[in-house]
């Protein structure tokens, strides 16, 4: 280090000390980074963010993001000492245990002021672009005097070395997010050692390239601190400030070593580090000076919340912005009239293309939609005329080119929905759903309601062949808790399931949409079957001993296979199943008739979908028939492939007559 602090702050001292006392109480933990890192916290929380810790939930508050979200306890600190209601300090006594909202990782459902769920390194960045989006989108909608914020992040040498990162800066750079600046924790150190064992980055010069404003600072000097994010500030570029640190700063025979990282440092080594520190308060003890001057801090934003809550009172359009905010969706008439259209009309048509269809109509009822494609939009149909382009010269627009960028994405629409006042939706390949994955799960998990718009399905999309031919994804995102997996049979069923989507208020939802034309199934609108997750399309004319269960494009071949064994004189209903987990919340009663709890030798229960066999069992039971495809697909026509891999009545009708015994 160039220069060494001539003292240690008694307001970064509190949140070392609190730091790394519970992780000592907990015996887990990360110490190295709320340590290091608290100088440049400190002058951030008590000079800079706008926030008003007696109101967590002011819209035009600065969003600030730990994305080094192993460093929970730098935010835990600051939620505490500057004033939030949650956590208290009990609550940080009990840091990492069962009921403390004070969990391992920030956790966005436990503690207001927690605006994102981070641990996953790079996605807290990564999202906070999402919400610099819709600061910009809202603020071009609504103007200065409602939206008016900054978004501010703490990342560390993780979170800038994952894959996301370079997504997530390219986005930002390019649309220009220069109201977004990034606190670089440059300590140097990860977890087996010095950044040095495994990079040679210029972490710099990369930033600059895509757009960004680099600058440097000493993080453990306020002043310079405080020079460094005036220029940040001063730069109509997204800013990445590089704090040059020391982990663990305190810990005298620790610090600068990745043995602070991750672990409790011991009771002589805190010892050691109080007397460093000239703290001479016992564990969980906070001065009441220090407090004060913190509570002072939390307190800074109170006037300008108060000032905004006056201009929202005066607004004409404070209540639409309220209701915004709050995700509330306006009625509509021509919403259901579409509807009623698909049942009277019955078109035929690839689902992808309904979803086009059901989008035109609800991006133009919802303003709150914004949407948007991974370089995809053509394929996916996500544009309508509604969304005009949201670009850096007019983010007005409600349309997304996210370029080749599915995780960058996938995180941004979680930013977005975290933020506020957007219920973002974006497409992809359904095979791609692997590319961003990580972000479907923190939808789940943030009780965030995006919509991913997966399309091309199945080993239908033809060829393309197995590169892009998904097999196990239905199955293994039916397996993410919280997540809703639909896959609807037509066009009826496609807008009912993004009638579900956009409702949700806190889950997540895919729509996984065919690129082949599907025959319209249903002829009545008046009710949203697809809500109870699964129902019976159609019953056995003939004495009912088969029930077939499809999803999407394989629905219609189920209503073929229907028909063969109907001509042979066996009853068989069909089902269609869009959503897994819809079906699984609705009442035993109306599952027992959908699916009737009797032997296999009574009623043979039939799956059929045109991917992984996985999971199936649940409904057919173990003396069920699974027609699925667990291998990897093949490049050819539709036909062909169908025919192929059995996706046929012909094929599928003697499997079950074999199995019916006859
Ligand atoms: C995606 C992801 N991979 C791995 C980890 C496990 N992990 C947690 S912290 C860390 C090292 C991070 O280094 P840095 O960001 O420099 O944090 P510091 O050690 O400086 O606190 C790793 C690998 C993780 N949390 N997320
Ligand atoms: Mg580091």
């Amino acid at each position: 280090m160039s220069s060494e602090p001539a003292r240690f702050s008694p307001m970064a001292n509190a949140i070392r000390a609190l730091s790394m006392d519970a992780v000592e109480a907990a015996n887990s933990g990360h110490p190295g980074m709320p340590m290091g890192m608290a100088d440049v916290a400190t002058v951030l929380w008590s000079e800079y963010l706008n926030y008003d810790a007696s109101a967590p939930d002011w819209a035009d508050r600065d969003r600030f993001v730990l994305s080094a979200g192993h460093g929970s306890m730098l935010l835990y600190s600051l939620l505490h000492l500057s004033g939030f209601a949650h956590p208290t300090l009990d609550e940080i006594r009990n840091f990492r245990k069962l009921g403390s909202p004070c969990a391992g990782h920030p956790e966005n459902f436990l503690l207001d002021g927690v605006e994102a769920t981070t641990g996953p390194l790079g996605q807290g960045l990564a999202m906070a672009v999402g919400m610099a989006i819709a600061e910009r989108h809202l603020n071009a909608q609504f103007g200065d005097e409602l939206v008016d914020h900054r978004t501010w992040v703490i990342a560390g040498d993780g979170c800038l070395m994952e894959g996301v990162n370079h997504e997530a800066i390219g986005l930002a750079g390019h649309l220009k997010l220069g109201r977004m600046i990034v606190l670089w924790d440059d300590n140097r150190i990860t977890i087996d050692g010095a950044t040095d064992l495994s990079t040679s980055e210029d972490v710099r010069a990369r930033y600059a390239a895509t757009g960004w404003h680099v600058v440097d600072c000493n993080g453990h000097d306020a002043d310079d601190v405080r020079r460094a994010l005036d220029e940040a500030l001063a730069d109509p570029r997204p800013s990445l400030v590089a704090c040059r640190t020391i982990i663990g700063m305190g810990a005298p025979n620790k610090q600068g070593t990745s043995a602070t990282h991750g672990a409790a440092l011991g009771e002589k080594e805190v010892a050691a580090a109080r007397h460093t520190l000239g703290w001479s308060h016992a564990a969980f003890e906070l001065p009441e000076d220090v407090l004060a001057q913190w509570r002072t801090a939390g307190a800074r934003g109170q006037a300008a919340h108060a000032e905004w809550k006056q201009r929202l009172g005066a607004s004409e359009r404070g209540a639409e912005f309220t209701a915004r905010m709050n995700g509330a969706l306006p009625t509509s008439t021509a919403w259901p009239e579409y509807k009623a259209s698909l049942a009277a009309e019955k078109p035929k048509m690839a689902t992808r293309k309904s979803s086009e269809a059901a989008l035109g109509v609800l991006t133009q009822e919802f303003p709150l939609l914004v949407g948007g494609s991974a370089d995809l939009t053509g394929s996916n149909n996500t544009k309508t005329p509604s969304t005009t382009p949201l670009t850096a010269t007019d983010y007005s627009g409600r349309y997304l080119y996210y370029g080749i960028r599915e995780f960058g994405m996938g995180a941004a629409m979680n930013g977005m929905a975290l933020h506020g006042g957007i219920i973002p939706y974006g497409g992809t390949f359904l095979i791609f759903s692997d590319y961003c994955r990580p972000a479907i799960r923190l939808s789940a998990l943030q009780q965030v309601p995006v919509v991913y718009v997966m399309t091309h399905d199945s080993i239908g999309l033809g060829e393309d062949g197995p590169t892009h031919q998904p097999i196990e994804q239905v199955a293994s995102l039916r397996a993410v808790p919280n997540l809703l997996m639909m896959r609807p049979a037509d066009a009826l069923e496609c807008a009912e399931c993004w009638e579900i989507a956009i409702s949700q208020t806190d889950r997540p939802s895919v729509l996984a949409l065919t690129r082949q034309n599907l025959p319209g199934l249903r002829d009545d609108a008046s009710e949203n079957l697809c809500a109870k997750g699964a129902y019976r399309l159609r019953a056995a004319a003939a004495a009912r001993k088969v029930i077939l269960i499809a999803t999407g494009s394989e629905v219609e071949l189920a209503m073929k296979v229907a028909d063969a064994l109907e001509g042979q004189g066996i009853g068989a209903d069909v089902v269609s199943m869009p959503c897994a987990e819809l079906f699984e919340e609705q009442p035993a009663e109306y599952k027992a008739d959908v699916l009737p709890n009797v032997p296999p030798q009574e009623i043979l229960r039939v799956s059929i979908e045109a991917g992984s066999t996985y999971g199936w069992e649940r409904y057919t039971m173990t003396n069920g028939l699974n027609i699925g495809l667990d291998r990897f697909g093949a490049s050819a026509p539709i036909e062909d492939l169908m025919e192929h891999f059995g996706f046929t009545a012909e094929a599928i009708v003697p499997q079950i007559i074999e199995r019916l015994g006859k």
